[in-house]
């Protein structure tokens, strides 16, 4: 094995014995997607294994809420301090809310993949693998797979085959999903976890692997690929997302009904994307044709929608694409670049326009206001004409 470790991984496995030891309040929290959602539940089953004590589960709403930690979450969850807020799969960007938290008397840690900016939130341990070097094994891991590491660390000789089975299916699945690079350790995990997902004893993943979506599949690889469409979406149901409910269920007729809910959502999702591409491909086709760039804002974009219809436009005209909705407060958008370009780095060098921005290279979001939004634009130009 590699000898190199995920920096800090071994500092936050620490300070959780020392937390389950002493039977310290503590508070999960993760986005609502299948990589968050599977990162809270490797680390709560493995939390729970060693007798710890978790006062609270809570995904992030992002229709209601700002993507990641945030002030109207956080006003929620206080009751639960003093305690140790374990963040998952959000949080490098939340800069504010970081320091909000600790003031409200939690000790906060985070587990997290997207690009660090350029500093780090005030966090006691931050476990990230961009802290590490490119070109080591663990660098793309998503959030799953580094708490996956992070639980095979914390239980050791008390991770049965049975537990490590089940962490690593999970962790397969939402591997693929968050569409990170499969390189590296993410190739461990997707080579040995996606054999074994037909067979697992979860009623959410039987009825996801076999259902009549996936029916004919050639590989487990493409229903995967099917289901993922269908399921990765960050919808809640009260303080927990609904892909918590769908992995948990505990039979399979309660499955089946979760799963079907995600289907009926699903169809509606697709007729309102498609109609938002379609209207988006008409309105610009001539319109960006000597651009370098896509920027497009409207009031009436669906916000829950607006990563796809990005992504759908971006493949289209195989253009950086930026497209935000208004709102009275401020402008929130979400960028996708084409292979090999990085949004990121074009925000960073406009961040004086931004009040937030945060993400991967080929994809993510930003806010910025209204008034600001042809030196923004203006600014990413000049960014991609240079490239
Ligand atoms: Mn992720």
């Amino acid at each position: 094995m590699n000898m190199s470790k995920i920096k800090n991984l071994e500092k936050l496995a620490r300070r959780l014995v020392k937390a389950i030891g002493a039977k310290e309040r503590i508070v999960l929290y993760a986005d609502s997607d299948l990589d968050g959602t599977v990162a809270l539940l490797i680390l709560r089953e493995a939390i729970l294994n060693l007798g710890g004590r978790i006062e609270k589960l809570y995904f992030s709403d992002r229709r209601r809420e700002e993507p990641g930690l945030n002030k109207e979450a956080l006003e929620r969850l206080k009751v639960a301090a003093p305690a140790l807020l374990v963040v998952l799969d959000c949080g490098i960007s939340n800069f504010e809310e970081a320091r909000l938290a600790k003031k409200m008397g939690f000790e906060v840690v985070m587990i997290e993949h997207h690009e660090i900016l350029d500093r780090l939130p005030e966090a006691a341990i931050i476990v990230n693998p961009k802290q590490n070097k490119k070109e080591e094994t663990f660098y793309h891991l998503a959030t799953c797979g580094i708490v996956l590491r992070l639980a095979e660390e914390l239980l050791r000789g008390r991770l049965t085959r049975e537990l490590r089975e089940d962490f690593l299916e999970m962790a397969s699945l939402a591997t693929v999903a968050d569409m990170v690079p499969e390189t590296g350790d993410n190739k461990n995990i997707i080579e040995e976890g996606l054999p074994l997902l037909e067979s697992s004893w979860r009623p959410g993943l039987q009825v996801l692997l076999n259902s009549s979506v996936v029916e004919g599949c050639l590989s487990t690889r493409q229903a995967v690929r099917k289901v993922i469409n269908i399921v990765n979406i960050t919808d809640k149901d009260g303080d927990l997302s609904e892909l918590y409910w769908l992995l948990t269920a505990s039979s399979l007729p309660e499955a089946e009904e979760r799963f079907h809910r995600f289907l009926q959502k699903g169809a509606a999702r697709q007729v309102e994307i498609e109609k938002w591409s379609d209207e988006f491909k008409k309105d610009l086709f001539l319109k960006i044709k000597n651009e370098t760039i896509i920027f497009e804002g409207r009031a009436d974009l669906p916000q829950p929608l607006l990563g796809t219809i990005t992504s759908r436009l971006c493949d289209f005209f195989g253009k950086p694409s930026f497209i935000y909705k208004k709102t009275a407060k401020e402008n929130v958008g979400h960028f996708r670049m084409p292979e090999g370009l990085s949004g990121i780095e074009a925000l960073s060098r406009c961040a004086q326009l931004l009040r937030r921005y945060g993400g991967h290279a080929p994809a993510g979001g930003f806010y910025f206001q209204e008034k600001d939004t042809l030196k923004l634009k203006q600014c990413l130009i000049k960014y991609f004409q240079k490239k």
